[in-house]
């Protein structure tokens, strides 16, 4: 990934904190194991290969170096491998109902598409991506949140990543527990079975791996929110670089 280096170099400019190195090694440890394990090598091109199938028309363009495409991100250098069979999504924390939704009950909630730019704070974007998965507003409403629920904390499988959103972000029509991505069931490197989508937000709020929401009066930071970016990341309006050249 040619450039991927220096689109990192950077600094949190709400906090001057310097985050470019945590971030840069991350991914470059994540694409080193690529190399060197022909397993994640291949889960890799397979992903690749998974989009260039797809109708949405940025597939073809994940061949082009550089071109608009997705990089496939993960804190922990692997791709939880969850199979739509064992997947559970629980919901709790300051709820009326504590429960665990399993995938056909999540298919079970309406169904929504949304057809959106996808931005990363680092400065790739990928232009209208379709995305269907059910309002997390509707997944909230099943538990009942109680009164004191202001936030929600999201976990994911890979046991590390973390991320949170208010309740009035979540709240949000295009704010999705999405299981397809790119026209197609999100693939393991994507995040799949089920990832959070945030239309309005950068890439880094759209947890992969979904594996629990918890309600809670005030959330803790996020992921790369202790990194320094910002909390709302609102794209345009919040410390990530929407003006930064694609690609950089
Ligand atoms: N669990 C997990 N979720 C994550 C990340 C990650 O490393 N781990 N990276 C985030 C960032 S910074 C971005 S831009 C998007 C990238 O999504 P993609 O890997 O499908 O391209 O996922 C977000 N969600
Ligand atoms: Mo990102």
């Amino acid at each position: 990934m040619p450039g991927e280096p220096r689109e990192l170099e950077q600094t949190a400019a709400a906090t001057g904190a310097p985050i470019g190195r945590r971030l840069f090694l991350g991914i470059v440890g994540a694409g080193a194991v690529g190399v060197v394990l022909g397993s994640r090598l291949q889960a890799v091109v397979g992903d690749a290969l998974s989009s260039l199938a797809s109708p949405s028309g940025s597939g073809l363009a994940s061949l082009i170096p550089g071109a608009n495409r997705f990089r496939l991100y993960t804190v922990t250098g692997s791709f939880p491998e969850i199979t739509r069979a064992r997947f559970h999504l629980e919901v709790g924390g300051l709820v009326e109902r504590p429960l665990v939704l399993d995938d056909a009950q999540l298919r079970a909630l309406p169904r929504h598409e949304i057809v959106a730019d996808f931005q990363c704070v680092t400065g790739w974007r990928v232009p209208k991506v379709a995305w269907a998965g059910a309002r997390l507003s509707d997944v909230i409403d099943l538990a009942g949140p109680q009164r004191s629920a202001h936030a929600l904390e999201f976990a994911s499988s890979d046991g590390v990543y973390t991320e949170s959103l208010t309740i009035d972000e979540a709240r949000r029509a295009d704010v999705l527990v999405a299981y397809e991505m790119l026209g197609a069931p999100i693939t393991a490197g994507h995040g799949g079975p089920v990832r959070l989508y945030v239309a309005p937000m950068y890439g880094y709020k759209s947890i992969k791996w979904l594996s629990s929401i918890r309600l809670v009066g005030a959330a803790a930071p996020g992921y790369w929110e202790r990194q320094g970016y910002a909390v709302q990341a609102w794209v345009g309006r919040s410390n990530g670089r929407h003006d930064a050249p694609i690609d950089a």
